[in-house]
């Protein structure tokens, strides 16, 4: 059923990276290999062991120099610029791949490697050294007072007044490379569809909550969202 759309909302998930080079989470070699989630990305697990939990994110934030967008982040960029609708990317993502693609409606609703949080002054700045050896602030010039300004489990995520507005008026939402085992994300899809938007899912394996979708298209997001995106642009439909 093809159909006309005008307000767009896309949610990313690590697997939009996955054919950048960057790990995905719950994969075979996935990022948590080796570690459990709750002894690296909770507050507690900062408090308990803040050397390793610095040392997991200084690994990550070193290999963003190392890797580069690909075509699906470069696609959805040409959306960005293209579409002359409404649109927001609400990616899970801590990495930079849809910032340097150009992405500009974009938001990180789970923070970035690439910044820093300063516990003494409260600053977020930009960062992209390492953390473990505890560098100055770059807004107060304290030392050994930042974290990673990444939303952790147990912490509530950024900008949900905005997202949720998004979801309540759009008329399309696409979700790529996601699992759906990450909430308040994961129920995005039943809030948007509640509202009345269709749902697209486009991902590796069937998500956790694919039976929430309209349609599911199987496949690597390489593939997959550079033809969504050209299907759209030409007929504005999905
Ligand atoms: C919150 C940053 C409430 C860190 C991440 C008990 C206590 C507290 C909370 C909870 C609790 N029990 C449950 C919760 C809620 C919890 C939650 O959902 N837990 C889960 C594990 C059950 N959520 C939270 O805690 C959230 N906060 O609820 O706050 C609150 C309320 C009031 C006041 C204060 C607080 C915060 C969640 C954010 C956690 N941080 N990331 C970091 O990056 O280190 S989440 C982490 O998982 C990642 O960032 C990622 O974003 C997220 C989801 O993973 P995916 O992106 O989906 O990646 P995954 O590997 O799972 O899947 C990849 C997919 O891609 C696969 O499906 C694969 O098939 C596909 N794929 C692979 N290759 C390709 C591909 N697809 C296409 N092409 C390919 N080539």
């Amino acid at each position: 059923m093809l159909q006309r759309f005008n307000n767009i909302v896309i949610l990313t998930g690590a697997g939009v990276s996955a054919e950048s080079g960057v790990a995905t989470f719950r994969g075979p070699d996935g990022l948590w290999e080796g570690h459990r989630v709750e002894d690296v990305a909770t507050p507690e697990a900062f408090v308990r062991d803040p050397d390793l939990v610095q040392k997991f994110y200084d690994e990550r934030r070193a290999k963003l120099k190392t890797v580069e967008p690909n075509a699906a982040h470069q696609a959805l960029a040409r959306l960005d610029q293209t579409w002359a609708g409404e649109l927001l990317l609400v990616t899970q993502n801590v990495d930079d791949l849809h910032d340097r693609a150009g992405s500009q409606r974009l938001l990180h609703m789970h923070g970035e490697l690439n910044r820093a949080w300063c516990l003494a002054c409260d600053a977020r700045s930009p960062f992209d050294g390492d953390m473990a050896s505890g560098p100055p602030c770059p807004a107060c010039g304290q030392t050994g007072s930042l974290r990673p300004d990444i939303v952790w489990f147990g912490e509530m995520p950024y900008q949900m007044e905005r997202i949720e507005q998004a979801l309540r008026s759009c008329d399309l939402f696409v979700s790529i490379g996601t699992s759906g085992a990450v909430y308040p994300a994961a129920g995005f899809v039943q809030t948007a569809r509640y509202h009345g938007a269709r749902t697209l899912e486009m991902n590796l394996d069937p998500s956790e909550g694919s039976f929430h979708f309209h349609e599911s298209r199987m496949g690597r997001a390489g593939e997959l969202v550079p033809d969504w995106v050209e299907q759209v642009l030409s007929h504005g439909l999905c």
